[in-house]
C-alpha cells in the first residue's frame, strides 16, 4: 500500500485533508496520522502520481482542477520513484493516473481520458476542424516546447542557453496567436492552455521574462489570464507556487 495525499490536489491538499466524511482519513486518522492516508485497496477516488516541479504533470492538474475532479496524490521524487509505480506502469514515468480498474501514462493520454470521461466542462472545441487545430498545437507544444523547456533547466550551461533562445523565438514567432483570441487558438480555454500554461508558469524563473518585454506584451497579457484562474492556483505544488515571479 502507497502512502498518499488526499485532496482535489496541489497546495490544497492540507485543507481538504480534513473533510470529515473522506473514507481514506478516516484510515489515516487510525493510524495516528492526520496528514497522510494510505491508498485503499479499492480505490473510491483517482490517484495520481504526479512530481512536484514536473510540467507534464502539471497541465495534468490544471486540467483536474478545471473539471473539478477530486483526486488522490502521490508525490514522486523523480530520483526516487515509489516501487509502486513500477509496478503499475512499465515506464516508471510520472505523470501516472490511476482510474479504478485502469492505469494511464503519458500525459496526454491523460488529458484524452479525463476530456472524455468528464466531457463537462468541455476543454475541446465540438467542431472537428478547430479540434485538430488545438490537437495540432497540443502537438506542437510537445514535439518542441517541453523538450526545450527541459534542456533549459539543464545544469550544462551551453545546452540551457540555447534552449531559451530557442523559445524566446518561439514566443515571438507566436504573438500575433496569443493576441488573436482570448485563449490560444480558440476563444474557450481548453487543454492547449493547461499544457501552454505549465511551460509559461516556468520561464521567468529561468529569465525568459516576457512580462518586462514590450515585444512579448500579449504573451503576458494571456499568460496572467490564465494564471488568474482559480483552477489554476488550485494547481500548484508548493514547490511551483514558489516559482512565482516576486
Ligand atoms: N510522454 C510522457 C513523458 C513523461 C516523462 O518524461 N516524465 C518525466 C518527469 S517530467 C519522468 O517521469 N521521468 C522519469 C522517468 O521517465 O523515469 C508524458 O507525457 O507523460
Amino acid at each position: 500500500m502507497q502512502a498518499v495525499k488526499s485532496g482535489v490536489g496541489g497546495i490544497a491538499d492540507a485543507a481538504l485533508n480534513d473533510a470529515p466524511d473522506d473514507q481514506a482519513d478516516d484510515e489515516a486518522d487510525e493510524q495516528g496520522d492526520g496528514k497522510t492516508t494510505l491508498l485503499p485497496d479499492r480505490q473510491i477516488v483517482m490517484t495520481l502520481f504526479s512530481g512536484s516541479l514536473c510540467p507534464l504533470c502539471h497541465r495534468v492538474r490544471i486540467t483536474l482542477a478545471e473539471k473539478e475532479i477530486e483526486f488522490n496524490t502521490v508525490p514522486v521524487d523523480g530520483a526516487r520513484p515509489p516501487g509502486d509505480l513500477s509496478e503499475i506502469n512499465p515506464y516508471n514515468s510520472v505523470p501516472t493516473l490511476v482510474d479504478r480498474d485502469i492505469v494511464i501514462y503519458d500525459s496526454r493520454t491523460i488529458l484524452d481520458y479525463l476530456e472524455e470521461r468528464f466531457p463537462h466542462p468541455p476543454l475541446m472545441p465540438i467542431d472537428p476542424m478547430r479540434r485538430a487545430r488545438l490537437r495540432l498545437g497540443m502537438y506542437h507544444i510537445e514535439t518542441d516546447w517541453y523538450p526545450q523547456l527541459k534542456k533549459a533547466q539543464s545544469s550544462n550551461r551551453k545546452v540551457a542557453g540555447k534552449a531559451k533562445k530557442v523559445l524566446e523565438e518561439a514566443l515571438l514567432s507566436q504573438v500575433s496567436i496569443f493576441q488573436s483570441s482570448r485563449y490560444f487558438l480558440n476563444d474557450e480555454f481548453s487543454l492547449l492552455d493547461c499544457s501552454l500554461a505549465s511551460i509559461l508558469w516556468r520561464l521567468p524563473p529561468l529569465n525568459i521574462t516576457y512580462a518586462s518585454n514590450r515585444r512579448l506584451r500579449p504573451v503576458w497579457q494571456y499568460a496572467k489570464r490564465i494564471f488568474e484562474r482559480p483552477s489554476f492556483r488550485m494547481s500548484l505544488t508548493e514547490a511551483e507556487a514558489d516559482l512565482a515571479p516576486r
